[in-house]
């Protein structure tokens, strides 16, 4: 394959600087730890609900995978948008959407963010600019072109922050909205977090190229691979490709290489992979153990740390309390936020 003559690719390569990751203060290494802390708390109580029959219909968890989140949002500044698919929890709660509010959806409640009637699946926030929550594969990512198209249209600095998975990285709408995000040069950040995993089908079985910093070569698009379990590796690749946006360069793609502990879905048997495989995942790379064991080091005491986690399960038992007595909607409900 011949290189393009003028490559924004190499452009965009030649950008990025050091590829170590950059160094956190002991002021955002706490607060990294705080936020995936949170998530992963959150997750394992919606797991136990689950369990109990308190949550119906999908739910997908996003265990292992916080370091992403967290450190795109340390990227993100006031007015930038986020959007993702259907395993969106981690997601709402780096945005800085209420526990509570997420978790009474999850149960359908009254109190939750779609007043329950959208599920762990679709849920949004206009307040905290995110764009839910959505489960049909791939969709999120048009959706979040548009986000982009909206911010060159009104001429504002914003930036779409668009997440998708490894499978959906294949779907067809996805090529779509590339071409038409570098043609225009709209502000996204496509951020593929490549868990390994689509279902229960693995990267290697289902995708041609499986760099998926590369799946925008054709379009011009730059692309980086990521250490998605460090969160000061996605930090610095967020602020690079970030930058990248808001300077009017176009669009801009973060492989996030990841790995998801739990099950695809609560329903999910797991026989496509070995209980070692995760084990080792979880004991080499937990991104929650790297900034636990890098904070110790720098003599934070376990004090402080066991009090973190303390305050974490604090918010996640006070959401699932209102979750699970917070009235149920109205039946009238019904005919209220919908297309007729
Ligand atoms: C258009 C469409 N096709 C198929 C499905 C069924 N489905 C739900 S999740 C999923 C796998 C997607 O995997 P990936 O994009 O890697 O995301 P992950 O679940 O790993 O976060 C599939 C095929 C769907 N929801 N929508
Ligand atoms: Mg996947």
């Amino acid at each position: 394959m011949a290189a393009p003559k003028k490559s924004v690719v190499k452009e965009a390569e030649q950008e990025k600087g050091s590829e170590a990751p950059l160094e956190f203060t002991k002021e955002q290494e706490l607060a990294a730890l705080r936020d995936m802390l949170l998530i992963r708390r959150f997750e394992e109580k919606a797991g136990q609900l689950y369990g109990m029959g308190a949550i119906g219909g999908f739910c997908h968890l996003y265990i292992g995978q916080e370091a992403v989140v967290v450190g795109m949002q340390m990227a993100l500044k006031k007015g930038d948008q986020v959007i993702t698919g259907y395993r969106d929890h981690g997601h709402m709660l780096a945005c800085g959407m209420d526990a509570k509010g997420v978790m009474a959806e999850l149960t359908g409640r009254r109190g939750g963010y779609s007043k329950g009637k959208g599920g762990s699946m679709h849920i949004f926030s206009k307040a905290e600019n995110f764009y839910g929550g959505h489960g049909i594969v791939g969709a999120q990512v048009s959706l979040g072109t548009g986000l982009a198209f909206a911010n060159h249209y009104r001429s504002n600095d914003s930036v779409s922050v668009t997440y998708f998975g490894d499978g959906a990285a294949n779907q067809g709408q996805v090529y779509e909205s590339f071409n038409m995000a570098e043609l225009w040069k709209l502000p996204v950040v496509y951020v593929i977090e490549n868990n390994r995993y689509a279902m229960g089908t693995s990267v290697t079985r289902s995708s041609a190229q499986t760099d998926f910093s590369k799946r925008g070569v054709s379009f011009n698009i730059p692309g980086e691979q990521v250490d998605g379990m460090d969160v000061r590796a996605v930090k610095a690749a967020g602020d690079n490709a970030i930058a990248w946006c808001r300077a009017g360069k176009g669009p801009y793609i973060l492989e996030m290489q990841t790995y998801r502990y739990r099950g695809h879905s609560m329903s999910d048997p797991a026989k496509y992979r070995t209980r070692e495989e995760v084990e080792k995942v979880r004991h080499d790379q937990d991104p929650i153990e790297q900034v636990r064991n890098r904070l110790l080091a720098a003599k934070v005491g376990e004090d402080e740390l066991k009090a973190i986690d303390a305050h974490a399960r604090e918010i996640v038992n006070a959401a699932a309390d209102f979750a699970q007595h917070d009235p149920e909607p109205e039946t009238s409900e019904l005919y209220t936020d919908v297309y007729r």
